[in-house]
């Protein structure tokens, strides 16, 4: 999907917020949690929306984020630091380095062309797939979720409603 840099930079707000107050839930202890040992782990998934992010710098953007060699923080707030650059890191650097043609320019990908427009659109979804295994995972925890596209269990709760089920 070829959004525009308009669009990018809507949804990226918004998602990148979202995405902000479900690392700010975090704890150190959560980030061990995980479905079966062969299973990542939510400090993984955590890094690895950091990571992805990061990722973005192969495609010609320049900005600052942790390096590929760099281990999985075992702190939750180091994780949100570094997604909180990173996340305005890629904004900045869409904005300032890339026009609309540049969105247009392709690059093989898997065997495909993919415009860069197209590696946006993914960030925005891949980043909402990671998300989502992440509520999961922090609901096991013990964590209260935060709101994400609409109220949750405890928001209801707190409301004096019935969850729906
Ligand atoms: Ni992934």
């Amino acid at each position: 999907m070829n959004i525009s840099k308009a669009d990018f930079t809507t949804e990226w707000l918004k998602e990148a917020h979202i995405t902000e107050q479900v690392m700010e839930t975090l704890t150190d202890d959560s980030l061990k949690t995980a479905m079966t040992d062969q299973h990542r782990t939510l400090g993984h998934l955590a890094w690895h929306l950091v990571m992805s992010i990061q990722y973005m710098t192969m495609l010609g953007l320049q900005f600052e984020g942790p390096s590929r060699e760099q281990e999985i923080p075992h702190s939750a707030a180091e994780i949100r630091d570094n997604y909180r650059q990173v996340r305005h890191a890629l904004l900045d650097a869409v904005q300032s380095q890339w026009s609309e043609e540049d969105l247009l320019a392709t690059r093989e990908f898997d065997g495909e062309p993919w415009t860069n427009a197209a590696f946006l659109h993914f960030t925005l979804i891949h980043q909402a797939h990671h998300r989502g295994q992440m509520t999961v995972l922090m609901r096991q925890a013990g964590l209260r979720i935060p709101e994400i596209y609409g109220p949750n269990y405890d928001s209801w709760i707190d409301k004096g409603m019935d969850p729906l089920v």
